[in-house]
């Protein structure tokens, strides 16, 4: 099939080592496919054209390795970037998989289990440094509770603030070129988990000593599991500039976090996500955090993450047709979008000025607002019939 969706490292697409490395665990199942080696994962990607790959300090050094054998896999790691021109836009650190998080990690109430996780991020954010990243992304999948009895959240937010400021001042004095990204996400593997969604998120950096330097990584799944508008609030996010990065997947509403490969799912959600990403101002990265399906061979980890960025470009495609096409933009005006960033006050024009004036209630309320027309154009650009 020859066509202009072939993906293109100028794309910058890029894939988390634990999305195509998943070896198919579940709350109900074994592994379905084997581990999968780092640098054979570079290779792959940069074969099917991504730009970059990302990474959590376990998934590129096992849990507890010996310095030895933390070295040698950086270093093979590190010999697959420099043989394929891979970049690593992005690092954060896995603090949920081990036992020792069960309860919590940054803001655990065990003070001994606080102080542990705050080094683990220290030592991947040297490393992260190190290999260029210039984001680092927390999600905090622990950092919850089953019980709101066993979790004070306002002590809970002071000690992750408290973890923020201490990061946010080691990253300045160190000199790094790094911002940290959040990452909301309402429940799973946690009964409830702290900052759930974009909004609570942003209130929260907002408290923070350096907010400048933190901001957002959202992931698609995660607004859509807690029933929100992942436009809505990536466009939110890009309002107060901090989309910092983001987690690109396909999910059908809210249920267990399905991480599908981005185009499946909600796909007029994700039409118009790429066209808010196109044409909204976002520079960043189009990073995947999705995972294969657990029955799928290795083949299938390969399509799938082939598809995510196929995915995206046929969207990027069909939303610069919808920008161009001259009845779009007629239904537009029509549906008084454009007037929308009109201020409601005039240059100069005084509160008494406003007040003055008359408005025909019944006139303007048989106006019609031709979101149909204008919606309708969207979706067969979408079927493909435009
Ligand atoms: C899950 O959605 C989380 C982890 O995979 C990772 O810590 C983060 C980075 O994208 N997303
Ligand atoms: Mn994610
Ligand atoms: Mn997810």
């Amino acid at each position: 099939m020859t066509d202009d969706f072939t993906p293109r490292p100028e794309d910058h697409f890029s894939f988390g080592l634990w999305t195509i490395g998943w070896q198919g665990v579940d709350p109900f199942g074994v592994a379905t496919r084997e581990p999968m080696d780092p640098a054979y994962a570079v290779e792959k990607l940069a074969e099917l054209g991504a730009w970059g790959v990302t990474f959590h300090d376990d998934d590129l050094v096992p849990f507890g390795a010996a310095e030895t054998e933390r070295a040698n896999r950086i270093a093979s790691f590190r010999k697959a970037l420099d043989s394929t021109g891979l970049v690593v836009p992005m690092a954060t650190t896995n603090l949920f998989t081990h036992p020792v998080f069960k309860d919590g990690a940054l803001t655990a109430n065990d003070r001994d289990i606080r102080r542990f996780a705050l080094r683990k991020v220290l030592r991947n954010i040297d490393l992260a440094a190190e290999l260029g990243a210039q984001t680092y992304v927390l999600w905090g999948g622990r950092e919850g509770a089953e019980s709101p009895v066993a979790m004070d959240v306002r002590a809970a937010l002071d000690r992750y603030a408290e973890a923020l400021n201490i990061l946010c001042a080691y990253v300045r004095e160190q000199g790094y070129d790094i911002r940290f990204a959040l990452e909301p996400k309402p429940n799973e593997p946690r009964g409830d988990i702290l900052l759930p969604t974009i909004g609570h998120a942003i209130a929260f950096i907002g408290e923070l000593e350096d907010s400048d330097r933190v901001g957002l990584n959202p992931e698609v799944g995660h607004e859509q599991m807690a029933g929100m508008s992942v436009v809505h609030g990536y466009a939110q996010a890009l309002w107060h500039g901090k989309l910092f990065h983001l987690d690109l997947n396909g999910q059908n509403g809210p249920r267990y976090d399905q991480d599908l490969r981005f185009g499946n799912g909600d796909v007029k959600s994700a039409f118009l996500l790429v066209d808010l990403l196109e044409h909204g101002g976002y520079h960043g990265p189009r990073h995947f955090d999705f995972k294969p399906a657990r029955t799928e061979d290795e083949s299938g980890v390969w399509a799938s993450a082939a598809a995510c960025m196929r995915n995206y470009l046929i969207l990027a495609a069909k939303s610069r047709a919808f920008r161009a096409d001259d009845e779009v933009a007629a239904a537009l005006a029509d549906s008084r979008v454009p007037e929308l960033s009109v201020p409601t006050l005039a240059a100069g024009e005084s509160i008494a000025d406003l007040r003055a004036e008359e408005l025909d209630i019944a006139e303007a309320a048989s106006r019609g607002a031709h979101a149909e027309k204008l919606d309708q154009l969207a979706l067969e650009y979408l079927f493909g019939t435009r």
